[in-house]
């Protein structure tokens, strides 16, 4: 049977305010010409980042029911992919998850969020991380911000490290299992004021980079969008440093249509007014080879 839309597993909460996880995902995606099949971990009224009191109800044990029933009705996924999570336990479940859906033919995305800025987030302790780490054991893809990626690799925070070092430090995490790692919030040169995304593909043995202009502001389910433009280019067939560029410019357009704006950055990025970005064509690329 050919199936005409390409199917994503989303394993992520549902936050009611905020613009991140599922709420951020299934609009990417589906603007893509991709189908998002959620299995929410949790919902929230917010997401974590800002908004205080948020109720929260945990739907860990449901996970195992929708696997259940997924492995029965016998759906095929081309992408499965995680993002924050709340437990080992929910690790552990995802881990099955991969071992029943996961096949050569499809991609495994994992998104490692765990903190930002060198910090931890207040729901991840060291048992996470290192449940984590056995996640992206299992991924074809990860993509860490450059706190995650010092976590993952037990490494020290430090914004004065080399591109040398960086490079070590992707290949040092595609060891640990994933054939393509993208780093997000890569340091660069302050003077310049900007960031990179750089990414190796141990299959190629090539690391592309593609750097963007800093704007100093914050906004959570950047990472969220980043990673879902990224799935949505690879499952349209474009390639790793295309992709690359797509994430780049619209997470870049996503906060120059926000920063504009005088509003609370916890609402996320103003995602509604630039979601026609992803049908447009790439105009142009800037992406290297490192
Ligand atoms: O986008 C990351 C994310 C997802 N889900 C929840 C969060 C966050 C980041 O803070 O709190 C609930």
């Amino acid at each position: 049977m050919n199936i005409p839309v390409k199917k994503v597993a989303a394993i992520h909460d549902l936050s009611g305010l905020g613009r991140a996880s599922l709420t951020t995902i299934i609009p990417i995606l589906s603007t893509m010409g991709v189908q998002v099949c959620p299995m929410p971990t949790a919902v929230l009224s917010s997401h974590t980042g800002g908004f205080e009191g948020y109720s929260f109800v945990d739907l860990t044990d449901t996970m195992v029911a929708y696997k259940n029933h997924w492995k029965e009705v016998g759906v095929k996924f081309d992408c499965i992919y995680t993002g924050f999570l709340g437990s080992t336990r929910q690790i552990d479940i995802i881990i099955d998850f991969i071992n029943d859906f996961g096949t050569s033919e499809n991609m495994v995305v994992v998104d490692p969020v765990m903190g930002d800025d060198g910090k931890l987030y207040p729901t991840m302790d060291e048992k996470i991380i290192q449940k984590m780490r056995e996640l992206v054991h299992k991924a074809d893809i990860i993509t860490p911000n450059f706190t995650e990626a010092a976590y993952l690799l037990g490494k020290e925070y430090d914004l004065h490290i080399s591109e040398t070092e960086v490079k070590k430090w992707l290949v040092q995490l595609s060891d640990m299992g994933p054939t393509t790692v993208i780093l997000t919030s890569a340091p660069e040169d302050m003077h310049n004021k900007a960031t990179n995304v750089i990414a190796y593909c141990r299959e190629t043995d090539k690391f592309w980079k593609v750097s963007c202009q800093y704007i100093p502001a914050y906004f959570p389910g950047t990472g969220d969008a980043f990673t879902s433009v990224i799935i949505g280019s690879l499952l349209q067939g474009d390639s790793l440093p295309i992709a690359l560029d797509r994430g780049v410019q619209f997470i870049t357009a996503c906060i120059r249509a926000s920063y504009g704006f005088d509003y609370p950055t916890r609402e996320g990025v103003l995602l509604e007014k630039v979601l026609g970005n992803l049908n447009m064509p790439v105009m142009m690329s800037s992406y290297e080879l490192i």
